[in-house]
This record gives structure tokens, C-alpha cells and sequence, in this order.
């Protein structure tokens, strides 16, 4: 059993407990800001408040676990993600519905966001030596949701939407692009197979440590950044 109290040097408890505080800050504010949504917006904001606000609840868990442990929480770091990464693509499919999008475009977003995250549970967990094969498949899925993003259904669809929508469809797309990269980033620092065998931490303990700083940071910018372009939008528009 480690001490229940953060070191100030131990930057892993620390970005926990950070990445606690702004998820559960962010929750209030997207909930709190409904009442004055204009309806037309007001189920893109509600789920950007539950995107945060489902990782705050992980975030309070993996908090918790990691000091009582000095673990990393990896199963509540994948089931917040399975659930929190298909609510990113329910904001995809809200915002370009209105210039047409059909249900078939969110199963499609949704099934290649579960293959990227079983794939890379699977690489971490179940057949971490086969790390990088694992990597790679997910990968490819990454690189799907990114097209269909970026060039795709959600691009050509968010073209007719007008404007607003579509300036806010390619912040969103920059996030999927940079921000989403910041993930296999962490994989990669954590997993024994490293970048395709290149390990670029030696120490499993640093490794794992790195991972989770790097996880921790990603989640932030992702999930609170990503709500508050949909945020902006639903102000601009109405
Ligand atoms: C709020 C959580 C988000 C936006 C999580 C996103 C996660 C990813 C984009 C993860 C991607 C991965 C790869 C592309 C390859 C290596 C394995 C993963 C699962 C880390």
C-alpha cells in the first residue's frame, strides 16, 4: 500500500487528481450552461457534459486506485473510453445531422472507435507481446475515423451544413488528428513492444508512469476541449 497523500513530485497521482477536478468543472459548467442552449443545441451540449462528466467518475475511481496501488488503472482507463469515445462520434452525427447525415454514418464511427479500443485493450492487457501488431490495428481504425472525418461522410456532410458547422467540424477534426495522436503516443511509451520494437523508456515502472501522464493529459484536452467547440457553436448558431 503506497501513501494516501501526493507527493508533489509524483506528476502521475497528480494529474489524476487535476484531471479530476477539471472533468468534474467541466460537467457543472456544460450542465449548468443548458438552460441557456437554444433547443436546437441543447442534446450536443447535454452530451458533451456527459462525456466529461462520465470521465470525472472514472477519474475520482483511477484516482483513487493509482494512490492506493501505485498502479495503473488500465480497465477503468478502456471502460471510460469505450463509453466516453461513442458519445464523441453521437457529437459527429449530431452536428452534420441537419444537412443529412444518416444513422448508418454513426454505427460506422462507433464501430471503428470499438475495434481501435479492443484492439489496443488487447495490446496492453490480454497479448501485450504482441504490443506493436495490436498497435497497428488499431491504428488503421484510428486512421478510418480520421478519414471519414477529415475527408469523408462527416467532411462532405458538414460542407452543406453551413458556416458555423462547418468551421466547427474542422476544429473537431484537428482534435480527432492531434489530439486523438496523443493516445498511441502513451501505447507506445508503455508497452514492452515500443515504437515497432524501439522501447523508448527502458524502466517498465517509468514506462507505465509515462503512459498514464500522457493519457491523463490527452483525456483533458480531448474530452473538455472538444465540448467547448460544440460549446461555441451552439453560441454562434442558433
Ligand atoms: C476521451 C478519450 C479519448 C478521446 C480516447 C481516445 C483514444 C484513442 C484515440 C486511442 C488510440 C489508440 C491507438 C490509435 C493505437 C494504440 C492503442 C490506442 C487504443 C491507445
Amino acid at each position: 500500500m503506497e501513501n494516501h497523500i501526493i507527493d508533489p513530485h509524483n506528476y502521475v497521482a497528480f494529474t489524476f487528481f487535476i484531471g479530476t477536478m477539471a472533468m468534474m468543472a467541466a460537467s457543472v459548467f456544460f450542465f449548468f450552461e443548458l438552460n441557456n442552449t437554444s433547443s436546437k443545441w441543447r442534446t450536443s451540449v447535454l452530451v458533451s457534459g456527459l462525456i466529461t462528466f462520465i470521465a470525472a467518475v472514472h477519474y475520482y475511481y483511477m484516482r483513487g486506485y493509482n494512490l492506493e496501488t501505485g498502479e495503473s488503472p488500465t480497465f477503468f482507463r478502456y471502460v471510460d473510453w469505450i463509453l466516453t469515445v461513442p458519445l464523441m462520434c453521437v457529437e459527429f452525427y449530431l452536428i452534420t445531422k441537419k444537412a443529412g447525415a444518416k444513422i448508418a454514418l454513426l454505427w460506422k464511427l462507433i464501430f471503428a472507435s470499438l475495434v481501435m479500443l479492443v484492439t489496443g485493450y488487447i495490446g496492453e492487457v490480454l497479448d501485450p507481446a504482441q504490443s506493436v501488431l495490436w498497435g497497428v490495428i488499431s491504428g488503421a481504425a484510428y486512421f478510418y475515423i480520421a478519414y471519414l472525418i477529415w475527408f469523408g461522410e462527416v467532411a462532405k456532410l458538414s460542407q452543406t451544413a453551413g458556416p458555423q458547422v462547418a468551421k466547427a467540424t474542422r476544429i473537431l477534426a484537428w482534435f480527432v488528428l492531434v489530439g486523438w495522436a496523443i493516445y498511441p503516443l502513451g501505447y507506445i511509451l508503455g508497452t514492452d513492444g515500443g515504437l515497432f520494437g524501439i522501447k523508448l523508456v527502458q524502466d517498465k515502472a517509468s514506462a507505465l508512469h509515462a503512459m498514464d501522464i500522457v493519457y491523463n493529459i490527452a483525456d483533458a484536452i480531448n474530452k473538455i476541449g472538444f465540448g467547448l467547440v460544440i460549446y461555441a457553436l451552439s453560441r454562434k448558431e442558433d
